[in-house]
């Protein structure tokens, strides 16, 4: 393959200094009214990977207090607000909107041969409500603070916290708006502007999950949208809808809370899942095995996810009866989760697999995200999860389907798509590196929790039993790995920005349309309108070079 891309029949290549979408137009203020989706997705993308930061720092101070049983650097009530502020900004900044606002903005409308999304305004003011809602939950650190965890459990919310908990509230009562509209806006796209041509069953499975999380970020998140401006009205005016004292009932808030809050954990993961099929297929040169079913499991994925929010309650004091139906039904998402893990080993199976970079996060998808999902099934399981619940079990069960699940396939998906968003290539080799140093730290950091958890090390504690400290110290020191990946790939991608060679228009040999345009993509995406004769995964008999 040529290392510039040429202009192809038709006529997406751009030629060195050509003009494309970043170029087109320039200055701050053509970015912060622009209704072009791929720019939309990359200031959504530079405010996720901010998010992220800040995360981060929280997570790695989190891990230094817990180097030794007793304070190391913080007392008890900071590190509720540090624990508070990671699990917020991850959940709520970082990885809700991490897949489909930022790589599904850029992608979605490329991948059926749109020019733009449905509602090109509205994308625009989903993104000024993201920031805005960012402000508010942010703005809670110099207000007094947050400590009632991401959950926001009350009665603590509503009442007994000192802390800003209405800022916040109010905060992701904002970006929930955001993801609704977002959610609406691909639902629309998808179903009105694919290119003649592009079936349903021609569309990457990427979309077909981006469309199963649409589904539940319009129906699911109203419901917290709701109970957040409930909570809001309890703690400011005591109407009593939760707090017993005041004659509500906290459970019922628990049941608010996660009847989105699961459905919300597919927002997460459904998304993680897609980019990890669109890499699998490319790097290693398969057409996806079992394309229909990978593309009904997302859809049986975001359905079946509304019916189980009970298994975050078995010891709340719902009934046995709830418990033991919410427990049988948990283990129904395992059969679609089981489906996709099949599908993806035999697409593998016989397929000349490159380890290129984002095969490499591909293939730790595959792991971590099989860790996360079976050791969820240990979690549904009743009886068991009266032991495990709110132990350091629960903390890698989760770390390992978030972190090494969807923000292991979110960072697979921008060494995947980072030559055709920026036009750069980045050094495989620093990359690599970068990769190691994630891959062997998140294990060393989350694998030893789950050993702790077992072992009765309770969750949101700051100092713990001796007897604890050395499994402890192995995970923190796991976090400065971690941290130390990280470092070396963001080092690595704005190095790329800098010096990095031209990326061609289809560096990996994929088949799907968005490696037809050039790289970095024309404002228009494409010159004409494409017409589609095959599907994503198939490649054109002549295409050798
Ligand atoms: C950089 C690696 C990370 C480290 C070292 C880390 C570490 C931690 C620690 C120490 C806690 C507190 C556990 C406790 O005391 O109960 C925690 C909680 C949490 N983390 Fe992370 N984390 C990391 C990445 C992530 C990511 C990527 C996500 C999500 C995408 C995430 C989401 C959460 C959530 C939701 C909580 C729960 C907070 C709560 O209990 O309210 N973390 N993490
Ligand atoms: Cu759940």
């Amino acid at each position: 393959m040529s290392q510039t891309a040429t202009v192809d029949e038709l006529g997406h290549g751009t030629e060195a200094g050509g003009k494309n979408y970043l170029n087109q137009e320039a200055g701050v203020w053509s970015w912060l009214t622009t209704v072009d989706h791929k720019r939309i997705g990359i200031m959504y993308l530079v405010s996720v990977l901010v998010g992220f930061t800040f995360g981060g720092l929280f997570a790695l101070l989190l891990r230094l207090e817990l180097l030794t049983p007793k304070k190391t650097i913080m007392d008890a009530s900071m590190y509720n607000q540090a624990f508070t502020l990671h699990g917020a900004a991850m959940v709520f900044l970082f990885i809700i909107p991490s897949v489909p606002a930022a790589l599904g903005n850029f992608f979605l409308p490329i991948m059926i041969g749109a020019k733009d999304v449905a509602f090109p305004k509205l994308n625009l003011m989903s993104l000024y409500l993201f920031w805005i809602g960012a402000i508010f939950m942010l703005s809670s650190i110099v207000t007094g603070g947050l400590d009632t965890g991401w959950t926001f459990y009350v009665p603590y919310s509503s009442g007994t916290s000192t802390t800003s908990v209405i800022s916040a509230t109010f905060g992701v009562f904002i970006m929930g708006f955001s993801s609704i509209l977002t959610g609406l806006n691909f639902i629309v796209t998808l179903h009105k502007l694919r290119a003649p041509g592009m079936t349903w069953f021609r569309m990457p499975l990427f979309l077909w999950s981006l469309y199963a999380t649409s589904i539940i970020q319009v129906l699911a998140t109203p419901v917290l949208g709701i109970t957040l401006v409930l909570l809001i009205f309890e703690r400011a005016f005591h109407v009593g809808i939760f707090d017993p004292t005041l004659g509500g009932d906290p459970v019922l808030f628990q049941h608010f809370f996660w009847f989105y809050s699961h459905p919300a954990v597919y927002i997460m993961i459904l998304p993680g899942m897609g980019i990890a099929t669109e890499m699998l297929c490319v790097h290693s040169r398969r057409p996806v095995f079992g394309y229909k079913a990978i593309a009904f499991s997302s859809i049986a994925i975001a359905l079946v996810g509304f019916l189980v929010w009970g298994h975050h309650m078995f010891v709340s004091g719902q009934s046995e009866l709830a418990s033991t139906i919410f427990s049988f039904l948990t283990f129904f998402v395992a059969i679609p989760s089981g489906v996709k893990m099949f599908n993806w080993l035999s697409t593998l199976w016989g397929g000349s697999i490159r380890f290129t970079v984002p095969m490499l996060y591909a293939l730790t998808f595959l792991f971590l995200f099989a860790i996360g999902g079976l050791t969820g099934l240990f979690l549904g399981m009743l009886s068991v999860d009266l032991h495990l619940h709110d132990t350091y079990f629960v903390v890698a069960h989760f770390h390992y389907v978030m972190m090494g699940g969807t923000a292991i396939a979110f960072f697979g998906g921008l060494h995947h798509w980072w030559p055709k968003m920026t036009g750069r290539m980045y050094s495989e080799k620093l990359a690599r590196v970068g990769w190691a140093f994630v891959a062997i730290g998140f294990n060393v950091t989350f694998f030893t929790q789950f050993v702790l958890g077992s072992r009765g090390m309770p969750r949101r504690y700051y100092n713990y039993l001796d007897q604890f400290q050395p499994l402890h110290a192995f995970s923190t020191f796991g976090s400065w790995l971690l941290g130390i990946g990280f470092l070396i790939t963001a080092v690595t991608l704005l190095k790329s920005l800098k010096d990095g060679e031209r990326a061609p228009a289809n560096p990996w040999g994929g088949a799907s349309l968005e490696w037809e345009t050039a790289s970095p993509p024309i404002t228009e995406n494409f010159h004409t309108t494409p017409v589609i004769e095959r599907g994503p995964y198939d490649h054109p008999v002549e295409e050798s070079a």
